[in-house]
């Protein structure tokens, strides 16, 4: 009977012992930074996630680290463009006198890569890279399509739905925030603003990025920008994976940006 005993309350330990010996499947997360994050902005927690899609220039699918960083909450604001062009005597940008997006809290466009660097460094901060963009824009959901989940609607973001580009209750570029946001607290990752990364673009380069905080290759003609805009039609444009080559100097009225920043 003791025997019996004994070899029961082994068998125990052992089922015991087996699971405390199991080897983690992800890695220690980093400490957060110390404090709250600078006004305006968000933490976006370290973390793994497979970028890209079965889309063409968005192939291999890779497993990517990104390691925390803060990011703009919203796409810059003429309110915050505008400060920053009366400070340092920098351009206005050309649709100023524009009705259709000049509010305050519409989001600037019209802005080429360099005034968008130009603005991240006034600010004290930076564009975010591309897969900087990609990882915040999923809110850590794996690997849905759009920031929110699989399907999208006219109440999810400003593009333009099939009922026409007013269906989701804008025509041009709307204030920023006035949809709601994804799991990261960031507003607008999909519609309303193409947004600049630093990145040159490069359609093989999924093939050869380093899987911990890539940042685009090392030469190029084009940047990248993410997200879609208010006059997107294709649903394709406004997904997570999605990217456009652009040349740096182009300024139009459906291209923004948002900054990020390092702790
Ligand atoms: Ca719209």
């Amino acid at each position: 009977m003791k025997l019996i005993i004994f070899l029961l309350l082994s068998f125990f330990m052992l089922i015991g012992c087996g699971g405390k010996s199991e080897i983690p499947d992800q890695l220690p997360s980093e400490p957060a930074p110390p404090g709250p994050p600078p006004a305006g902005m968000v933490l976006v927690p370290a973390g793994t996630f497979v970028m890209g899609s079965d889309e063409e220039d968005q192939q291999p699918q890779h497993t990517v680290y990104i390691k925390a960083f803060y990011m703009d909450t919203y796409e810059v604001t003429n309110r915050h463009y505008m400060a920053f062009v009366k400070e340092t005597g920098h351009p206005k940008p050309p649709f100023y006198k524009d009705d259709d997006f000049n509010t305050p809290d519409q989001p600037v466009v019209g802005v080429t890569y360099y005034d968008a660097m130009t603005y991240a460094h006034w600010a004290g901060k930076r564009l975010p890279t591309e897969a900087e963009w990609e990882y915040a824009a999923r809110g850590g959901l794996g690997n849905k399509k759009y920031p929110w989940g699989d399907e999208i609607s006219a109440k999810q973001c400003n593009y333009v739905p099939s009922g026409g580009k007013e269906a989701d209750g804008y025509e041009y570029t709307a204030p920023v925030g006035k949809f709601a946001p994804n799991a990261f607290g960031l507003y607008d990752m999909a519609g309303n603003a193409w947004e600049w990364c630093q990145d040159f673009y490069s359609i093989t380069y999924y093939s050869v990025s380093p899987d911990s905080n890539p940042f685009g290759p090392d030469s190029g003609y084009t940047r990248v920008v993410r997200g879609g805009s208010y006059l997107s039609i294709n649903p394709k444009y406004l997904s997570c994976a999605s990217r456009l080559e652009l040349k740096p100097f182009v300024q139009d009225r459906y291209y923004g940006f948002r900054c990020a920043q390092s702790p």
